[in-house]
Protein backbone atom coordinates (compact mmCIF):
# COMPACT_ATOMS: atom_id res chain seq x y z
CA UNK A 1 0.00 0.00 0.00
CA UNK A 2 1.59 3.24 -0.74
CA UNK A 3 1.13 6.70 1.13
CA UNK A 4 -0.84 8.54 -1.26
CA UNK A 5 -4.68 8.97 -0.16
CA UNK A 6 -7.78 8.16 -3.22
CA UNK A 7 -8.84 10.81 -5.21
CA UNK A 8 -12.71 10.89 -6.33
CA UNK A 9 -13.70 12.20 -9.51
CA UNK A 10 -16.81 14.70 -8.58
CA UNK A 11 -19.55 13.65 -11.16
CA UNK A 12 -22.81 14.24 -11.06
CA UNK A 13 -23.71 11.04 -13.46
CA UNK A 14 -21.37 9.21 -15.69
CA UNK A 15 -21.97 6.07 -17.90
CA UNK A 16 -20.58 2.56 -17.13
CA UNK A 17 -20.22 1.92 -20.89
CA UNK A 18 -16.80 3.03 -23.26
CA UNK A 19 -13.54 4.31 -21.74
CA UNK A 20 -13.52 7.45 -19.92
CA UNK A 21 -9.63 9.54 -19.76
CA UNK A 22 -9.94 11.87 -16.55
CA UNK A 23 -6.61 14.43 -16.62
CA UNK A 24 -6.18 14.46 -12.49
CA UNK A 25 -3.34 16.61 -12.92
CA UNK A 26 -5.87 19.31 -14.59
CA UNK A 27 -6.62 21.40 -11.35
CA UNK A 28 -10.35 22.39 -13.03
CA UNK A 29 -11.11 18.67 -12.67
CA UNK A 30 -13.57 18.52 -10.16
CA UNK A 31 -12.93 16.35 -7.22
CA UNK A 32 -15.02 15.23 -4.15
CA UNK A 33 -14.28 17.34 -1.22
CA UNK A 34 -12.28 20.06 -0.51
CA UNK A 35 -8.82 20.75 -0.72
CA UNK A 36 -8.50 16.66 -2.52
CA UNK A 37 -5.31 17.56 -4.20
CA UNK A 38 -2.44 19.51 -3.48
CA UNK A 39 -1.42 21.91 -6.69
CA UNK A 40 2.13 23.01 -7.70
CA UNK A 41 3.44 24.88 -10.11
CA UNK A 42 5.48 23.64 -13.03
CA UNK A 43 7.40 25.55 -15.73
CA UNK A 44 4.85 27.92 -14.72
CA UNK A 45 2.00 25.77 -14.93
CA UNK A 46 -0.77 24.52 -12.06
CA UNK A 47 -0.54 21.23 -11.70
CA UNK A 48 -2.61 19.35 -9.56
CA UNK A 49 -1.07 15.74 -7.78
CA UNK A 50 -2.45 13.67 -5.08
CA UNK A 51 -1.18 13.99 -1.54
CA UNK A 52 1.84 11.82 -0.38
CA UNK A 53 3.31 11.55 2.63
CA UNK A 54 0.92 9.20 5.06
CA UNK A 55 4.15 6.96 5.95
CA UNK A 56 1.72 5.53 9.18
CA UNK A 57 -1.52 4.89 6.93
CA UNK A 58 -3.54 6.71 9.80
CA UNK A 59 -5.25 9.14 6.87
CA UNK A 60 -3.25 12.04 8.18
CA UNK A 61 0.25 14.08 7.16
CA UNK A 62 2.09 15.00 10.18
CA UNK A 63 5.85 15.72 10.63
CA UNK A 64 5.61 15.83 14.56
CA UNK A 65 3.59 13.93 16.75
CA UNK A 66 -0.01 15.77 17.94
CA UNK A 67 -1.97 15.70 20.47
CA UNK A 68 -5.64 16.02 20.92
CA UNK A 69 -6.59 16.14 24.76
CA UNK A 70 -7.25 14.49 26.85
CA UNK A 71 -5.58 11.64 25.24
CA UNK A 72 -5.60 11.30 21.58
CA UNK A 73 -1.93 11.14 20.00
CA UNK A 74 -1.58 11.46 16.57
CA UNK A 75 1.51 9.86 15.28
CA UNK A 76 4.35 11.49 13.09
CA UNK A 77 4.66 10.06 10.02
CA UNK A 78 8.36 10.91 9.92
CA UNK A 79 9.37 9.47 13.58
CA UNK A 80 7.29 6.28 11.54
CA UNK A 81 10.38 6.14 8.65
CA UNK A 82 13.25 7.17 11.75
CA UNK A 83 11.45 3.69 13.27
CA UNK A 84 11.13 1.30 9.93
CA UNK A 85 15.01 2.07 9.64
CA UNK A 86 15.14 0.99 13.28
CA UNK A 87 16.41 4.22 14.46
CA UNK A 88 19.42 4.63 11.85
CA UNK A 89 18.80 8.08 10.77
CA UNK A 90 21.24 7.42 8.11
CA UNK A 91 19.77 4.11 7.18
CA UNK A 92 18.27 3.35 3.66
CA UNK A 93 15.98 0.45 2.58
CA UNK A 94 15.50 0.34 -1.41
CA UNK A 95 12.24 -1.25 -2.78
CA UNK A 96 8.47 -0.77 -2.82
CA UNK A 97 7.31 1.03 0.42
CA UNK A 98 4.37 2.87 2.16
CA UNK A 99 7.77 4.65 3.90
CA UNK A 100 8.94 5.85 0.24
CA UNK A 101 6.85 9.22 0.76
CA UNK A 102 9.25 10.82 -2.35
CA UNK A 103 8.38 7.69 -4.36
CA UNK A 104 11.81 7.41 -5.59
CA UNK A 105 12.27 3.29 -4.41
CA UNK A 106 14.52 4.31 -1.76
CA UNK A 107 13.28 5.01 2.09
CA UNK A 108 15.43 7.10 3.85
CA UNK A 109 15.05 9.65 6.96
CA UNK A 110 17.86 11.59 6.20
CA UNK A 111 19.29 12.95 3.27
CA UNK A 112 21.78 10.16 1.73
CA UNK A 113 25.27 11.06 -1.01
CA UNK A 114 27.11 8.89 -3.51
CA UNK A 115 29.53 10.54 -5.15
CA UNK A 116 30.46 12.88 -7.03
CA UNK A 117 27.05 14.12 -7.13
CA UNK A 118 24.08 12.14 -6.61
CA UNK A 119 21.60 12.96 -3.41
CA UNK A 120 18.80 10.42 -2.67
CA UNK A 121 16.41 12.79 -1.07
CA UNK A 122 14.98 12.09 2.93
CA UNK A 123 11.46 10.55 2.75
CA UNK A 124 11.17 12.58 6.33
CA UNK A 125 12.51 15.81 4.78
CA UNK A 126 9.51 15.71 2.19
CA UNK A 127 6.91 15.30 4.37
CA UNK A 128 8.43 18.67 5.91
CA UNK A 129 7.89 20.19 2.80
CA UNK A 130 4.15 18.55 2.07
CA UNK A 131 3.22 20.39 5.37
CA UNK A 132 5.24 23.80 3.46
CA UNK A 133 7.83 23.68 6.71
CA UNK A 134 5.31 23.59 9.28
CA UNK A 135 6.99 21.39 12.01
CA UNK A 136 3.20 21.18 13.43
CA UNK A 137 1.21 21.14 10.33
CA UNK A 138 -0.96 18.44 9.39
CA UNK A 139 -3.45 17.08 6.59
CA UNK A 140 -6.23 15.28 6.55
CA UNK A 141 -7.16 13.03 4.27
CA UNK A 142 -11.38 13.68 3.38
CA UNK A 143 -13.70 11.25 3.10
CA1 LIG B 1 0.01 9.62 8.92
CA1 LIG C 1 12.04 7.90 -0.96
Amino acid sequence: MKNIWTLLLLLGSFSLFGQVTVDFTDPATPTWGTNAQRVITVNTVPVAMMWAGDANQDGKVRYSDGFIPPFTVISSDAISIFNVLLGDPTAQLDGYSQFDTNMDGKVRYSDGFIPPSTVIASDALFIFSILDGDPAGEITQQF
